[in-house]
Order: structure tokens, then C-alpha cells, then sequence
């Protein structure tokens, strides 16, 4: 499989949060609750240095409830708060703002105690292409609607939204990208949207998420499309999906490309069930 995925300005724009984190209190590392280890840039931690923070874990709706509540306890464990949030319907976020304003608590105290005067708590999201940054920001900022902008390097119009009193956004989220050093990483991103289809073969991507739903979603994907039989491989449940979906080309073959993309669409709606792509490591 072949990514082509860094663009040049990844340096630029690293340098740039990390002028943009001066100015924050606490960070949102924002991930996709289906995939949390792949969607975490890892020099994130690194850029946020000893500054508070808070992890949302987003699109939680498409996720697998139980391997979703192992993931809070692993967070917890580590003595990291997670909050599963729907960044569309909005469930979730007034507990990350209430978590928001008590991990600036610390911060807030130990100013006050040296005179320094009360003000809100300066909040910035950061987050990989696609993990729901926009949808996000303007859920919390409601209709003091951000100026959001999806390009890295993006510094005009930088204004703190008022969320509450005393809680202040960010309007430009920190745009990082995945860090893709196997093909399972690559997969799982592609699973979920992360990356964009045209720079990756769409037919194997269907091809191997059937391989993944069938060895651990199995009753999930024979209830979405109809599957009565027994299959050899993966090839034979796309060829029936194909069938059943009438994804065919003239005599009856079997279209490769609209079947594959029919399977990935309905999977990153959520149609074919919760589904999470990878656990946390004991
Ligand atoms: N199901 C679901 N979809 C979401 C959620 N948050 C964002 N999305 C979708 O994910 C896609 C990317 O969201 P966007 O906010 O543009 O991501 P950004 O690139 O990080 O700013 C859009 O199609 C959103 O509608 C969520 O919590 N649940
Ligand atoms: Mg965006």
C-alpha cells in the first residue's frame, strides 16, 4: 500500500502550536474513540510539555460501548481524564466543559495566591485531520460561531470564543498529523475517513476491513448485509454483499469498486454497528 501523506509544512505547523500553546491553560488532545492509539499524533505529549490535559474521545456514538469504557479505565489509570463526547448532537459536552474548568483549578489557584488577578481558563483543541475538530469548537461555542480554519498554518482571525464566564477557546485548532509507520496504523485510518480514499486503493481497504468485521464483528456485518452462508475468505462475503446490493457490472460480475465503497460508507456512518478498531495494550 502506498500513503503519501506528509506535506511539507508538518514543521511549520508544529512550530506554530507550539507558539499557540504559550497562550493556553489546558489542552484538548482530541481522538477518535474507534481508533485512540492511530489517531494520536505521539509528539503531542511532547508539545504540551507539563500544561494540563484533557482527552476527548470523539465520535464515541460510532464506537463500541465496552472497549469504550476499557478505554476510560485505561485513561483513569494513567491519571488522565477522557471524556467520550459526540461532537454532532453535542452529548458529552458539558462534562468536558466542567472538566475543563477544574483542571484550571491548580493553575487558577496558585495565580490568586500570588495577587495575580482571576481570569478564565484558555483552552485549545488539538487533534488529527478529520477527528471532528471543527464540529467541536462549534458545538462548545454554539452560535458565537468560530472562524475555523481546516489549514494548518491558519493565524488570521485567532480569537478566543467565550465559552462560559469563565472558560475561553481557542478559535483555531491545532492540526497534526497521524503518525503512519505501518500498514496497520494506515488501515485503521482509512477504516475510519482519517485519510482520504484517493491516495489509497480502495478495494484492499474494503477488502481488509470485511477480514477485521468478520473475525470480530462477525454477527454485525451478517445482520447488516444478509449473509445466510458460510465463507471460505473475505473475497467470497464481498462477492455475496456485491450480489446481494446489486454492486454488478454487465454478465453479472462483480463491481469491485462500488461494492467496496458501498462497505466503507456504510461502516463510517455507524450503519453496520459500533465498531472499535483497536484496545488499549495491558
Ligand atoms: N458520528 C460522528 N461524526 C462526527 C463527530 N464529530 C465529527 N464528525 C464528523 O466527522 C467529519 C470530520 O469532522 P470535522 O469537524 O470537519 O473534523 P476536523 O477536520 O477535525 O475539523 C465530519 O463529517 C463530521 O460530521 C461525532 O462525534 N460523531
Ligand atoms: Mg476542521
Amino acid at each position: 500500500m502506498h500513503i503519501n501523506w506528509f506535506p511539507g509544512h508538518m514543521k511549520k505547523t508544529k512550530e506554530l502550536i507550539k507558539e499557540n500553546l504559550k497562550l493556553v491553560d489546558v489542552v484538548v488532545e482530541l481522538l477518535d474513540a474507534r481508533i485512540p492509539i492511530s489517531s494520536k499524533n505521539p509528539e503531542i505529549d511532547g508539545l504540551i510539555g507539563n500544561k494540563t490535559k484533557v482527552v476527548v474521545l470523539n465520535k464515541f456514538d460510532l464506537s463500541d460501548p465496552k472497549i469504550l469504557d476499557e478505554w476510560i479505565k485505561y485513561y483513569h489509570d494513567k491519571g488522565i481524564c477522557a471524556i467520550p463526547i459526540n461532537s454532532l448532537t453535542g452529548e458529552g459536552i458539558n462534562r468536558l466543559i466542567h472538566e475543563l474548568k477544574l483542571s484550571f483549578q491548580d493553575k487558577l489557584d496558585k495565580m490568586l495566591s500570588k495577587g495575580m488577578k482571576p481570569r478564565a481558563a484558555r483552552v485549545m483543541i488539538v487533534g488529527i485531520p478529520n477527528v471532528g475538530k471543527s464540529s467541536l469548537i462549534n458545538k462548545l461555542a454554539g452560535k458565537k460561531s468560530a472562524k475555523t480554519g481546516n489549514k494548518p498554518g491558519v493565524t488570521r482571525g485567532k480569537q478566543w470564543i467565550k465559552i462560559k464566564k469563565d472558560l475561553d477557546l481557542f478559535d483555531t485548532p491545532g492540526i497534526l498529523w497521524p503518525k503512519i509507520d505501518d500498514l496497520e496504523t494506515g488501515l485503521k485510518l482509512a477504516f475510519t475517513g482519517a485519510i482520504k480514499d484517493e491516495i489509497l486503493d480502495i478495494d484492499e481497504i474494503a477488502f481488509k476491513l470485511v477480514d477485521f468485521l468478520n473475525e470480530n464483528y462477525k454477527e454485525e456485518l451478517f445482520e447488516r448485509f444478509k449473509l445466510t452462508g458460510e465463507y471460505e475468505s473475505s473475497l467470497e462475503i464481498m462477492e455475496e454483499i456485491a450480489r446481494n446490493r446489486g454492486c454488478l457490472v454487465s454478465g453479472n460480475m462483480v463491481d469491485y469498486t462500488k461494492v467496496s465503497r458501498l462497505i466503507l460508507d456504510e461502516f463510517r456512518k455507524g450503519i453496520i454497528g459500533r465498531v472499535t478498531l483497536e484496545k488499549p495494550i495491558e
